[in-house]
């Protein structure tokens, strides 16, 4: 037994109930430094294990996949995004790819709370003025900010966490609910959100006072929100990121906050992560979170744990639970 047991790499560190579990079950190996992994190690990493569970920090690119048959057959990925893997390499390859979906689902739409609220109510200003010891006392015109209730949220994708975003902010902030998305949800998801499916981004981006990014990055929404988009939008705007950095386009981004043509932002999620575009490190009117969606500690053991069931069936030759390709 022992002598056929998978050889596994884990990239980064893992939550311990989900190492412990891999531990015991496979010659497993993780990365106790916690460091990134190069390049030169992720492709020596095929040759030397049967599976490799990686994450957002590893570009797992078409050279390193290769074409030819390697020893590595299977990415366990550990989060719901798979952008980071070349799936169609993966195809040609014969490496089959699975991910953690739906158990970071509350997480992350707790996370776009999180920033839309810090955005409309000012909180990184706020906070930034009182450490640096420039808060003077309280005054009625101080660090005035707006109020979420009553105003409209725009949602670009409307699946699971974009659909758990609107139950947060449609019941618990009383606002009204717009999507846009290539299919149309169920009935009683519409109307439990009160939601109204929008036909095009514009006309989204037109009526909303907040917008909210829930579709996947990779080249389909690569720069889906450029200059174009941005002024379509409402001067008093909010756009929200957790999705990918590259749905924005950053440099745009940051001159339509430098000139007013929207009001602010929350970000999680940057193009070349974790290089943040530098002249967004200097403005007042965005709020900048190092990736967090899904960083709970409930959530990021049910990641590990959901990871390890698909190496589980990998291991025992049954269908994989939650195959991307
Ligand atoms: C993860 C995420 O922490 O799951 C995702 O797609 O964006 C994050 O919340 C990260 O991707 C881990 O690989």
């Amino acid at each position: 037994m022992t002598e056929k047991r998978l050889r596994l790499l884990v990239t980064r560190r893992w939550p311990e109930a989900a190492e412990s579990y891999l531990a015991e079950r496979y010659d497993a190996v993780f990365n106790s430094n916690d460091g990134p992994m190069t390049q030169e190690a992720l492709s020596q990493a095929f040759d030397a294990y049967d599976v490799i569970c990686p994450t957002v920090s590893d570009k797992i690119d078409a050279a390193i996949i290769g074409t030819a048959p390697q020893r590595t057959r299977l990415l366990a990925n550990f989060g719901v995004g798979y952008d980071h893997i070349d799936l169609a390499a993966c195809k040609t390859a014969g490496v089959a790819v699975t991910n953690t979906p739906g158990v970071l689902t509350d997480a992350t739409a707790d996370l776009a709370m999180t920033l839309m609220l810090m955005a409309a109510r000012r909180a990184g200003e706020g906070e930034r003025e009182l450490r640096a010891g420039n808060w003077t006392g309280w005054r009625p015109t101080h660090l005035t900010g707006r109020q979420l209730s009553g105003k409209v949220l725009g949602l670009v994708g409307f699946g699971r966490i974009a659909q758990a975003v609107a139950k947060r902010a449609h019941h618990g902030f009383g606002m009204d609910i717009l999507y846009y998305s290539r299919s149309v949800a169920q009935e009683a998801v519409e109307k439990d959100l009160s939601a109204k499916r929008v036909n095009s981004l514009e006309a989204l981006l037109e009526q909303s006072d907040v917008v909210s990014l829930h579709v996947p990055g990779g080249a389909e929404t690569q720069n889906m929100i450029g200059a174009e988009q941005i002024a379509a939008m409402k001067r008093s705007a909010i756009l929200i990121n957790t999705a990918r950095g590259g749905v924005i386009d950053h440099d745009a981004l940051a001159l339509a906050l430098k000139s007013g043509v929207i009001a602010t932002a929350g970000l999680d999620v940057y193009p070349a992560e974790p290089k943040i575009p530098a002249e967004l490190l200097e403005m007042e009117n965005i709020v900048l979170l190092p990736h967090l969606g899904s960083a709970t500690v409930e959530t990021r053991e049910a990641m590990g744990m959901r990871a390890a069931k698909n190496v589980d069936a990998f291991a025992a030759g049954a269908p994989l639970p939650d195959r991307v390709v």
